[in-house]
């Protein structure tokens, strides 16, 4: 159902005035989002599959589960769905892209030796779209890493491979930031650990340190390319034990002043990384975020308007750290459409950075008097206030559908495109 135009004009004067008398500028509020990029995951699009055709399933202790008709089976189909999925979220974004959807023209190209044009039409594509563009190495779903260990693997030409697969991907990455004019965040994430309970639990993440030494040896321009590095707590094969744990990263992401990436799926199931953001920035210089939703364990979910949500959103306004966070979703769910998913997820994203940029300054201010009573009760008094009808508004503002005028397109697209995908 569309929203009229009207409608939403004369909800937001309405807003607007109500915000104003809390000392909110919505119009303000508006411009600030439209400067933050979120990154999307292209692997949303056809269920972490990747392009190299090799018939290698996933792996690495990250699953994906539904068989919801209509997934990318190529680089053009992904590529067609996220130009729908971004025609539906307000702002300009980023394209988050693994290394295994390099376009290979057929021919077999192991991960330790792709280059950047395997890549050029990912970048042509962002580059047309106006978009900077992200990067992984894929250290999974590769006869290398059927036993779980990559970078720390036990044997040295294991770890070789996996070294020149990270070496070769940030030079990818440095290439899409030249090409963008932004610079690539290039996140480094590995499966490796144990299933059972280890004996040795610190030879392997000494070569894991040693592995990254070595991939990480070349300076970058930071105007170009950006190192992170994402820590686990468990995965499916790994539970007992994660090679690159959070204590592991941070420290190493301290040391050799990396980005720390922090995926919200990544922790104990009743640990949000909110209240991790203020702690970790004082040390590291930047972080990279993997907006997820872990359901009971990491597993993926599509992102919801949840308070583990709003209470990043909230950190990042509040304290100012927005310059320093690189926002990237990583979530995948083959049981809804692939589209919705990414138009669900990233808008909640937004909204949640509108909710917190529309935050009244009288919450700071009582709780700098020593006020609790008040704080509790504004911050609870904040959730009921008219974000929605901002939001309404921003998306108008933005060219893009307004309420559940979306769905209605991705239905739409479903009909025309998706269905007609074998
Ligand atoms: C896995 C990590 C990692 C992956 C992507 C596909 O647990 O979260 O970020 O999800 O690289
Ligand atoms: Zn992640």
């Amino acid at each position: 159902m569309a929203t009229s135009s009207e409608s939403v004009s004369q909800t937001y004067t309405l807003a607007k005035a109500r915000y104003a008398d809390l000392g909110v500028d919505t119009d303000a509020a508006m411009a600030k989002l439209a400067g933050i990029p979120i990154s999307l995951h292209c692997w949303q699009g056809d269920d972490v599959g990747g392009f190299e055709n090799t018939g290698e399933g996933l792996s690495g202790g990250i699953a994906v589960t539904g068989n919801y008709p209509g997934k990318a089976r190529t680089p053009d189909e992904l590529r067609a769905d996220l130009d729908k999925a971004l025609s539906l979220i307000p702002g300009k974004h980023r394209l988050n892209l693994h290394a295994f959807y390099g376009e290979f023209g057929g021919k077999k190209v192991d991960r330790n030796e792709i280059q950047p044009e395997h890549f050029q039409n990912w970048i042509d594509w962002a580059k047309s779209n106006g978009m900077g563009m992200d990067f992984n190495p894929t250290c999974f779903a590769h006869p290398m890493a059927a036993d779980g260990f990559t970078l720390s693997h036990p044997k040295k030409a294991v770890r070789d491979f996996w070294v020149e697969h990270c070496i070769a991907s940030r030079e990818i990455g440095a290439v899409m930031g030249k090409e963008l004019g932004s610079p690539t965040v290039t996140n480094f994430w590995i499966p490796d650990g144990y299933k059972d309970t280890p004996v040795d639990r610190l030879a392997p993440r000494q070569r894991l340190s040693e592995s990254l030494d070595r991939v990480f040896t070349k300076a970058i321009d930071p105007k170009l390319h950006l190192d992170a590095v994402e820590c686990k707590l468990f995965g499916i094969g790994s539970e007992s034990y994660v090679v690159g744990s959070h204590e592991f990263y941070m420290g190493y992401a301290i040391k050799n002043q990396k980005l720390l990436c922090l995926d919200a799926g990544h922790f104990h199931p009743t640990e949000g990384i909110a209240d991790k953001l203020s702690s970790v920035l004082m040390y590291v210089p930047e972080v990279l975020l993997h907006v997820s939703r872990g359901v009971r364990w990491d597993s993926d979910h599509v992102v919801t308007l949840d308070d583990a949500l709003q209470s990043i959103a909230a950190e990042l306004v509040r304290n100012n750290l927005l310059a320093r966070t690189h926002i990237g979703l990583d979530f995948f769910d083959a049981s809804i459409n692939r589209v919705a998913a990414w138009a669900i997820g990233t808008r909640n994203t937004l909204k949640a950075l509108l909710m917190a940029l529309l935050e009244p300054p009288a919450l700071r201010d009582s709780e700098k008097s020593g006020d609790y009573t008040s704080r509790l009760a504004l911050m609870e008094e904040t959730k009921s206030l008219p974000w929605g009808a901002v939001w309404d508004a921003y998306c108008e503002k933005q060219n893009v559908p307004v309420g559940t005028a979306w769905l209605d397109e991705v239905k739409g697209y479903e009909n025309a495109v998706l269905s007609k995908r074998a």
